[in-house]
């Protein structure tokens, strides 16, 4: 073993490599007094404490719990400039659909993100990195859409990947043309799908550049019909595919998931009863997002019901300049357990294998098991309960990535 990680108090992690749903979700593991032992960067063991094995490395956790790495499965990492002048006009009332129709919003952030280079997006976005996980993340998604042409696009997906290369959090990267109609097409919406359809989609293809292609489908934004045609294009490409679904309102985006056979699908905050049931239907995961109700002071998705119906449900963080502000993942399973009324042990589940799962990286990481890369968190905290308890306080203690401390 080249690392031990000795007196873990509570060991406590989903077990899987796919996303468990139903009761399943709530079905953990929760080991006393345990011991994880590394070799070449993947988990060597993880049962109860054993004298016997020894290592070149020891961690005395100090009778902390320890859980996996949370997985980020939404966020709109890199992008230029700031909105927080949008604060003043939502206290008056404007809402996010109105911003964005007066050119702000998402609009705004393209402006200001095509005037940065790679180089200023790069230094900008890894803060942000360090920032997630010095509170618990080891692996994040990362979406484009802050170009919507195809040189600026490819610029976003370009810095993703340095970024995924250069530090420790692991990024998954998702191209999201399709996330609003720029200002120059506005009136001739046909003309950027098809330059979507017809230049990005085809290029990011061929440079390798994203795993999944997201659209925000929603009212004034992309309509059903649209977000189907792009979406089908790019599964034809060969991407996985992601849906901005019934968020602001319930037009249909659960059943278009399930009817392309999306990965996911992500807020779901109005989603009707016959979406979910065919979200469960398909086994697409549902990436919730409970700080963008918080901060857009909006309902919270009906997660409960959800986890009923035997949907797989991720939590993650939507971090973005515009609707969730804010990266820390340790919010997200407060209010996930609090508004939600997911229980620690479900909240657990969505933010590291279901996570996961929603990144196609679930027989990766997600869980604390032999095999799996060996990402772990140390908490300042004697048990589960703990860290869904407390809150607003970064409670992680140390970090683990590959089997290397790196905070
Ligand atoms: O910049 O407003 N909802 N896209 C869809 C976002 C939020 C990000 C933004
Ligand atoms: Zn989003």
């Amino acid at each position: 073993m080249d690392f031990i990680l000795k007196n873990i108090g509570l060991l406590a992690t989903p077990i899987g490599t796919t996303a468990q749903k139903g009761g399943a979700q709530r079905d953990i593991l929760l080991l006393p007094d345990a011991m994880v032992g590394f070799r070449d960067g993947k988990i060597a063991y993880a049962a109860p404490s054993d004298d016997s094995i020894s290592a070149d490395n020891v961690f005395d956790c100090g009778g902390r719990l320890v859980t996996p790495g949370l997985v980020d499965a939404h966020t709109h990492l890199v992008f230029g400039g700031w909105r927080q002048n949008e604060l003043a006009l939502k206290l008056d009332g404007v809402s996010y659909l109105d911003i964005l129709k007066g050119g702000g919003g998402i609009l705004s952030t393209v402006k200001h993100t095509r005037a940065a280079d790679e180089d200023e997006l790069f230094v900008k976005s890894k803060f942000f990195l360090s920032e997630m996980l010095s509170h618990g993340v080891t692996t994040c998604e990362a979406k484009s859409g802050y170009g919507l042409n195809t040189a600026d696009e490819l610029k976003q997906l370009r810095v993703i990947r340095s970024l995924d290369k250069s530090q420790a959090v692991d990024i998954v990267s998702t191209f999201m043309g399709a996330h609003a109609v720029p200002n120059e097409y506005i009136g001739n919406r046909t003309g950027y799908i098809d330059l979507l359809l017809g230049e990005m989609l085809p290029t990011v293809a061929r440079e390798g550049l994203a795993d999944f292609c997201d659209v925000f489908c929603e009212t004034g934004v992309f309509t059903i019909e649209e977000s189907r045609r792009i979406l089908l294009e790019a599964k034809r490409l060969g991407f996985g595919l992601k849906i901005h679904a019934d968020e602001i309102n319930p037009i249909g985006g659960a059943e278009l998931a399930s009817e392309v056979g999306a990965v996911s699908a992500e807020h779901l905050i109005e989603a009707s009863d016959g979406g979910i049931a065919a979200l469960a239907e398909k086994n697409v995961a549902a990436v919730t997002l409970p700080t963008t109700s918080f901060y857009s002071d909006k309902p919270y998705a009906n997660a409960r019901k959800m986890v009923q119906s035997g949907v797989a449900v991720a939590v993650a963080t939507d971090f973005n300049p515009g609707s969730s502000p804010g990266l820390n993942m340790q919010f997200a399973m407060n209010l996930a357990c609090l508004k939600y009324k997911l229980s620690p042990s479900e909240v657990l589940t969505a933010v590291t294998l279901n996570g996961a799962a929603a990144l196609g990286r679930a027989d990766k990481c997600g869980s604390i098991e032999v095999g799996k890369q060996a990402d772990l968190v140390v908490w300042n905290a004697p048990d589960l309960e703990y860290i869904f308890y407390r809150y607003g306080s970064n409670l992680v203690d140390t970090v683990i990535k590959g089997g290397v401390v790196v905070r």
